[in-house]
């Protein structure tokens, strides 16, 4: 005899599946006055990126008003966000960084 699947709507077995946690993009902004190389510094130390990806990553920046760096979940985008202002400020750099959800 044939066993049958039935599969059930979460309403229908109370049961609920846990949601992944949201995951957030670290975005930074160009401004006029932060150098370059101080940029491609910060994307290496932060971003875990080799140098070559880091300097096409502050070029988009440059050119394009803003890139994101990397996606985390939220404690570790928070920190990334806290620890690149903080360094930046540091050295009266205008340097932005923002985190978003998705
Ligand atoms: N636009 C800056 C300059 O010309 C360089 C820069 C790149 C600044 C990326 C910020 O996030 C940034 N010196």
């Amino acid at each position: 005899m044939a066993t049958k699947t039935v599969e059930r709507t979460e309403a229908e077995t109370g049961e609920s599946k846990p949601k992944p946690p949201p995951l957030y993009k670290v975005r930074l902004l160009n401004d006029d006055y932060t150098p370059m190389e101080f940029v491609v510094q910060v994307i290496e130390t932060y971003f875990g990126k080799s140098r070559e990806q880091a300097l096409q990553l502050m070029l988009k920046v440059h050119n394009e008003g803003s890139a994101v760096c990397g996606v985390y979940p939220r404690d570790v985008a928070e920190t990334k966000v806290r620890q690149v202002t903080e360094k930046a400020r540091e050295h009266q750099h205008p340097l932005q960084c923002e985190m978003e959800e998705g």
